[in-house]
């Protein structure tokens, strides 16, 4: 008996993903994943940002837990559509993939989005590895982190276009080298945009969502 074994796991995701890339390119959608390790302020700065844009755009999000619905909960105040994946439902899986994300944009009325917002499971490593289909990847860094992760968890940093420094706030409480963790971002990936925020002051917010609104402006009208 012939046991087959499916031998690219990527491969069959990153085909999944292209098809994710043509149909949104086809509807005119743009699609930003936040990446990060555990609690370095994902959800909280995304209050802040669907709060800024959801009048001016129509948003969808694409919750990633490995359990609980708690992040989509707090963000549901919005009251746009949500779909949430908790993979302990089928396994635990520290990641999204791109088959599941197919399957929530089948959720959406895609001809009424400009927008699609993906919180990823908090981890620095797997979900680097696994391409969603998305324009744009964002990764979170807080300031209690260390100045090394770049260096770290380099797929993380390489892969990722947009890097979101946050909880500066806390910098006056701490001995953290703002210098020294962005040469170490500098080495990793010198054309990643960076910008420093704080969800407790505001600052940097108004900033990045200048950015992503630019992003989904030339998407809508290439
Ligand atoms: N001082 C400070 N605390 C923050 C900031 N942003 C978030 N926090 C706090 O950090 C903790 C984690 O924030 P979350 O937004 O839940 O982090 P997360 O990345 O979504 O976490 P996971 O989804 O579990 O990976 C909470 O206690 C927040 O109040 C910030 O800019 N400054
Ligand atoms: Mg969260």
């Amino acid at each position: 008996m012939e046991i087959k074994v499916l031998k690219d796991i990527f491969a069959s995701n990153e085909s999944r993903a292209e098809e994710i890339r043509s149909l949104l390119r086809e509807k005119k959608v743009y699609m930003a994943d936040f990446m990060s390790s555990p609690g370095s302020g994902k959800t909280t700065l995304l209050d802040s940002v669907i709060g800024r844009l959801k009048d001016r755009y129509r948003i969808a999000l694409i919750e990633g837990d490995i359990k609980t619905t708690r992040d989509a909960e707090r963000l549901a105040v919005h009251g746009i559509p949500i779909v949430q994946i908790e993979t302990s439902l089928f396994g635990g899986d520290c990641h999204l993939e791109s088959s599941w994300i197919r399957k929530c944009l089948d959720d959406f009325d895609l001809d009424s989005l400009d927008l699609v917002i993906i919180e990823n499971i908090g981890n620095l490593v797997c979900p680097a590895e696994f391409e969603l289909g998305d324009d744009e990847r964002v990764v979170v860094l807080s300031v209690t982190e260390g100045e090394d992760k770049p260096l770290k968890y380099p797929l993380m940093f390489n892969s990722s276009h947009t890097l979101l420094l946050n909880k500066m706030d806390l910098l006056p409480y701490l001995d953290y080298n703002v210098d020294e963790v962005m040469e170490n971002l500098r080495r990793s990936n010198p054309k990643m945009t960076v910008f420093r925020t704080s969800s407790k002051t505001g600052e940097g917010i108004d900033e990045f969502v200048k950015h992503l609104a630019r992003n989904i402006e030339k998407k809508r009208r290439p």
